[in-house]
């Protein structure tokens, strides 16, 4: 006996496709795609201090923010194995304005379509603090052939066939969900597998971590504010406050969350009405993760994340996301003032 005893994303994904009612090869070579590309991905950030990669490009994506050379990688790998794989039919990326339709020959037929954040958290690269790629996956709503649209992309998240997140930290890991709970696994680059190293991820139900910038604690909704320093009060059992772990990378910031239990908050605030982060590529696929840990995820005025039917490609939500006690903690608070205003 070789002693190989752990279970490689492949194994995995294979072994757990009869899970999903409806799917059967196409979906698990989609996700074996995706794989891939976390693999590559994860060589050319780990190299990027080497390679002379870092720094930027000079140029804005359609955020209109500046684009480092390694947000550009990741999108063109992410979008060149979507296309080898012939299981999408088109991708929506922050990367790019508008969706990008998989002309190969085999995409045309595919069923499914991708919406991406290539890499999140790239202000972060040159500082080295973990980034992340955030994917999802849902079934187009568009005739089989036919041209894709934006509406294969307008869909609730609720209508998400998968969702996960490859964080490139200490180690790579991938974690994603479809729809049965939430399985983490960690890159062995000696043999170049994922292997299955959190099984059944399920976030504890309240914790000591609340995530929020608070240098826009000036513009932040009553409620907040209120929430924030209760946090900071002393704790009757630990006699101490809890704690703010705040690293400004969503997936690094959401994945200690899910883990250790915490709240992750991005509100709307004055400034930015609507919040900052988008919908259908950060929001969306890292609720859908927190519900199946059995988290919650809303957009803090009684909208459940999954439900918001998206009418832009980058449009944004406000949103509290992590622990359920914690998360229902806050919405009371900002229920209470947003009704005393
Ligand atoms: P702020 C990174 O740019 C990002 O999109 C998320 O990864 C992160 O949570 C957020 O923005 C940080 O935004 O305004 O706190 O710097």
């Amino acid at each position: 006996m070789s002693g190989f005893q752990v279970t490689t994303l492949g194994q995995f994904i294979i072994e757990r496709q009869s899970e999903i009612p409806g799917v059967k090869g196409e979906f698990s070579r989609l996700l074996r795609d995706i794989g891939i590309a976390a693999k590559i991905i994860s060589r050319e950030v780990n190299k990027a201090g080497l390679a002379e990669i870092l720094g930027e490009t000079g140029n804005e994506n359609v955020q209109g923010e500046d684009v480092k050379k390694l947000d550009i990688i990741a999108n063109t790998l992410m979008i060149d194995c979507l296309s080898k794989g012939g299981e999408c039919c088109a991708v929506a990326s922050e990367e790019d304005e508008h969706i990008i339709p998989i002309t190969t020959p085999q995409a045309k037929d595919a069923k499914y379509v991708v919406m991406m954040d290539p890499l999140d958290g790239s202000s972060n690269i040159d500082v080295n603090v973990s980034i992340g790629t955030i994917f999802s996956i849902f079934e187009r709503v568009t005739p089989l052939g036919s041209t894709p649209t934006e509406a294969d992309f307008f869909q609730p998240g609720n209508k998400c066939l998968a969702a996960g997140y490859m964080i490139y930290g200490t180690s790579t890991m991938l974690v994603y969900t479809t729809g049965n709970g939430v399985n983490g696994f960690t890159l062995d680059p000696s043999i170049g597998e994922f292997c299955l190293s959190h099984p059944n991820i399920v976030t504890p139900k309240t914790g000591k971590i609340y995530s929020v910038n608070e240098g826009n604690k000036a513009d932040f909704p009553a409620g907040l504010n209120t929430y924030i320093d209760w946090c900071q009060q002393i704790d009757k059992d630990t006699n101490r406050p809890y704690s703010s772990r705040y690293i400004g990378s969503m997936v690094a910031d959401v994945h200690r969350n899910l883990l250790k239990g915490g709240i992750f908050i991005y509100p709307m605030t004055t400034k930015k009405p609507k919040g900052k982060l988008r919908l259908l590529y950060e929001c969306n696929p890292m609720a859908f993760i927190i519900e199946q840990a059995g988290g919650r995820a809303t957009n803090g005025y009684g909208k459940r994340i999954l439900d918001l039917v998206p009418t832009e490609l980058h449009e944004r939500s406000p949103i509290l996301m992590g622990s359920e006690e914690m998360v229902l903690q806050l919405e009371g608070m900002l229920e209470r003032e947003t009704q005393a205003q």
